[in-house]
This record gives C-alpha cells, structure tokens and sequence, in this order.
C-alpha cells in the first residue's frame, strides 16, 4: 500500500454481515419486520416506544452472542500498525469494531450498547433489556431511557470532528455500506474535494461508486484483508 499520512475509514452493515448480524436493506433485512418509519424515527418511537424498545432489545440479544470478524479485525491490525493519522467512521450501532481492538472510533449513528436519559441526555452503558418500567439512573423516572441511537431525522454524531478528518485525509475506504444514508454517503465525495484516492470495499457496487477512484468487490472477511495487507 503506497505512503499514506492521513486515512478515514467508513463502514456499515456489510461488515458486520459475516458476523451474523443482518443488513438494513437485504432481503433478510432488519427492517423488513418493521416499516422503518416505526423503529428507526422518533416519531415511531414516541407512537409506541415498547414497540422500538422491543426492537433494540432483541437487537442487543443478538449482538451479546456474535463474534468480531476477520475484516474487523483486520482494520484494527492495520490502526495499530500505521504510523500516521486514522479514523474509523462506523455507522453501525453494534460494538464489534471495539471487540476487535479498533481505538480511534466514531459511532456516527449511535450505540446498542448505551441509552440515554430523556431529560439529560446522559448516555449509559446498557445491555440488558429496556422496558417502560425501567427507571433512569440519573432522575429515577420509569420509561425514560431512550437507545442512544441516531434515528432518521435526528443529528448524527461528532460530525465536525469527522468532516475536519475528511478535509484532511490521503485515503477514504469505505466498506459494506450501500451509500444509501446521508451524510455519511456524501463523505466519499468530500475526501474527493480534499484530494484524496477513494477507495470501496464492498460486495457489489453501491449507489455512491462513482465517487470511487477504486472498488474491489467481495465478502468484508475477503477482501479487506487482502486489501490492507
Ligand atoms: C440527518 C440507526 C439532518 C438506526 C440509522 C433525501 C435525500 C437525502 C437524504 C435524505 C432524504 N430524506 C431524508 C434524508 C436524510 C436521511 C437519509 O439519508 N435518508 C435516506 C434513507 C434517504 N438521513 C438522516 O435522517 C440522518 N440525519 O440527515 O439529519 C439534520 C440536520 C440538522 C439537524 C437535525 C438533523 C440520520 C440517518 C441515521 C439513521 N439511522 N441507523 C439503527 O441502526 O437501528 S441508518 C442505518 O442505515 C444504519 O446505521 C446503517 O448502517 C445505515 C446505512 O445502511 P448500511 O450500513 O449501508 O447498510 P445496508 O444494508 O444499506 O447496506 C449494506 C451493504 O453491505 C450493501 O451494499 C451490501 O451489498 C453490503 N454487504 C452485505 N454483505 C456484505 C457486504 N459487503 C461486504 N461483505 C459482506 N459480507
């Protein structure tokens, strides 16, 4: 891999895919049992928060008896060896990228793994089940924990932080996201802007591979590793 100084890195579902944890927008998907609308939106949850919480509670189960994969794995050998500037941008919600050792992260969705109080905003970590019943820990109130979780409509997170990376960076790979979701399906393009090579990594072309300079095509546990070595 030729002297790069400044690397950003972007992932979504596909990479956690071989890990067991389903996509968003596959056959299978997630979403298929739930009009998005209804879990992933604050209007859906505020319609019928045991609905979303029942939703991110089996999600949590499921994430607690999953692995981290060779391509998380890989990302996270590669951080620790490179000498200069990288930033893992990940718009899962799941925490197998720290499972993996990945350290200069950013969950630009959110997290399964933490709620928030409705009143402070304090996050927690949290992996058991949340109910209308559960009080906050910091103000006591049952139903009053919400996931931590960006929904469609809401801010994601740090994202001056990820675009005064983007502005500098040498090398944006993106991988296993279908570059359906702004803003993080335009940062392809704002690495371009700074002059950046853009590279894909995923299993088949996604809607932004025309801001790619390079794509390779494959399983996550594949190619990323191959691609990094
Ligand atoms: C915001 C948390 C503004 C929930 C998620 C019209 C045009 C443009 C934008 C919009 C628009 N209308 C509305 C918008 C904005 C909206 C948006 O982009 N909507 C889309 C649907 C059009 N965005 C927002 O609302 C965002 N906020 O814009 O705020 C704002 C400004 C000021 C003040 C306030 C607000 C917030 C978006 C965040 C939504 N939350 N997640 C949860 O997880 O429960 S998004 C959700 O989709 C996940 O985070 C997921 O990661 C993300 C993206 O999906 P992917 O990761 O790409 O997953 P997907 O299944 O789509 O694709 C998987 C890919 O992997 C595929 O390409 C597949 O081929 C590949 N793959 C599969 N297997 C493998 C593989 N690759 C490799 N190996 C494999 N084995």
């Amino acid at each position: 891999m030729p002297k790069y100084k400044s690397i950003v890195v972007l992932t979504g579902a596909g990479i956690s895919a071989e890990s067991g944890i389903r996509t968003f927008r596959a056959s299978d998907g997630l979403w298929e049992n739930h009009p998005i609308e209804d879990v992933a939106t604050p209007e859906g949850y505020y319609r019928n928060p045991a609905l979303v919480q029942t939703f991110y509670n089996q999600r949590r189960q499921q994430l607690s008896e999953v692995e981290a994969n060779q391509a998380h794995r890989a990302l996270a050998d590669f951080e620790q060896s490179f000498a200069g500037e990288f930033l893992l941008v990940t718009q899962n919600v799941d925490d197998l990228h720290e499972r993996a050792g990945s350290r200069n992260l950013i969950h630009l969705h959110g997290e399964l793994y933490k709620v928030r109080c409705q009143d402070t905003e304090q996050a927690f970590e949290w992996k058991q089940d949340v109910t209308l019943e559960t009080k906050c820990p910091c103000c006591n109130k049952p139903g009053n924990l919400r996931p931590h979780i960006v929904w469609f409509g809401e801010m994601p997170l740090e994202m001056e932080r990820i675009y005064d990376a983007l502005s500098r960076c040498d090398l944006f790979i993106s991988i296993g996201t279908s570059g359906n979701v702004y803003p993080a399906a335009g940062f392809c393009q704002e690495a371009l802007w700074a002059g950046a090579h853009t590279v894909e990594l995923n299993l088949e072309p996604s809607e932004t591979r025309d801001a790619f300079l390079e794509a390779v095509h494959g399983p996550a546990t594949q190619v990323v590793p191959h691609y990094l070595s």
